[in-house]
């Protein structure tokens, strides 16, 4: 068996997750991240019939069923996990309908996986019925989204043409727009459907006062469309006690999404 430390998608993790740190976007145990695995990722790396422990979840998810995951565990620090990635993630197969995880590899002082667990596992199934391709789940707290849900309307055409029209890279990055949760208690079954449910028709949803979901075919996807509303959202603050004196209008807008081949939700222009 190979070391599993080299092994390419828990190095990109341990990567990306160091690099949301350092943007700021999770502090503390904020934050959590789960990347779909196929099994043939890790048959160099773990012996797949060695189960270290069974760690009920709590809801079920059919669609998931025998599936692999690479988890943050609950609790855990962003910035530690380069330090010691076995004690900070998780390496787990749904089994039961999804009632059950096995736990492979990680969690070595005990711990679970995050507590965030039901909202990635329901949005991973409802991505995959609109994207076969979507592997990444990515949860954080940026400042500058968080602060807009406080001040910006929460309707989500709003908020998406607020975001469009801050830079001309948002409407190319996301041009589905971006779902919008008003605040709900976190950690919960609840919140987790509802975050699915926006999933159907958007990578993006934001949780109001709380953070943003971000969905990907892999790690640089997720983090790259958080980065950029995240980045829209910042001009939106250092803007919007000012006189606005110019914006990019729907002419603009339709053109950026011509010229770059992307097709804008119909409803969010005029
Ligand atoms: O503690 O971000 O939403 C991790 C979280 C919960
Ligand atoms: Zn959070």
């Amino acid at each position: 068996m190979k070391d599993i430390l080299t092994a390419p998608c828990l190095v990109e993790l341990v990567r990306t997750l160091t690099n949301m740190y350092d943007h700021g976007w999770d502090e503390r145990n904020g934050g959590n991240v789960s990347v779909l695995l196929d099994e043939s990722e890790l048959a160099d790396y773990l012996d797949l019939s060695a189960v270290i422990r069974t760690i009920p979840t709590g809801f079920e998810a059919p669609e998931l069923e025998g599936q692999y995951f690479l988890v943050t565990g609950t609790g855990k620090y962003f910035k530690n996990v380069r330090y010691d990635p076995a004690k900070n993630l998780g390496i787990l197969r749904l089994t039961d309908n999804g009632a059950n995880a096995e736990l492979l590899w990680g969690l070595s002082d005990g711990g679970s996986f995050t507590s965030e667990f039901p909202a990635h596992m329901m949005s991973h199934a409802a991505r995959r019925t609109v994207d076969p391709g979507s592997r990444v789940i990515m949860h954080c707290h940026p400042a500058n989204l968080l602060a807009m849900t406080f001040v910006h309307s929460l309707d989500e055409k709003a908020f998406t043409r607020r975001l469009w029209q801050m830079c001309s890279e948002c409407i190319i990055v996301f041009p589905e727009g971006i779902g919008v949760l008003p605040w709900m208690l976190c950690g919960t079954n609840e919140i987790g459907l509802a975050t699915a449910e926006k999933m159907k028709t958007t990578r993006l949803v934001v949780w109001a006062q709380h953070g943003i979901y971000g969905a990907g075919r892999d790690l640089d996807e997720a983090f790259g469309l958080i980065e950029t509303a995240e980045k829209a959202a910042e001009v939106y603050m250092k803007i919007a006690h000012l006189p606005i004196l110019h914006t990019i209008d729907d002419d603009g807008l339709r053109q950026l999404a011509n010229r770059y081949g992307v097709k804008p939700r119909a409803e969010y222009l005029s």
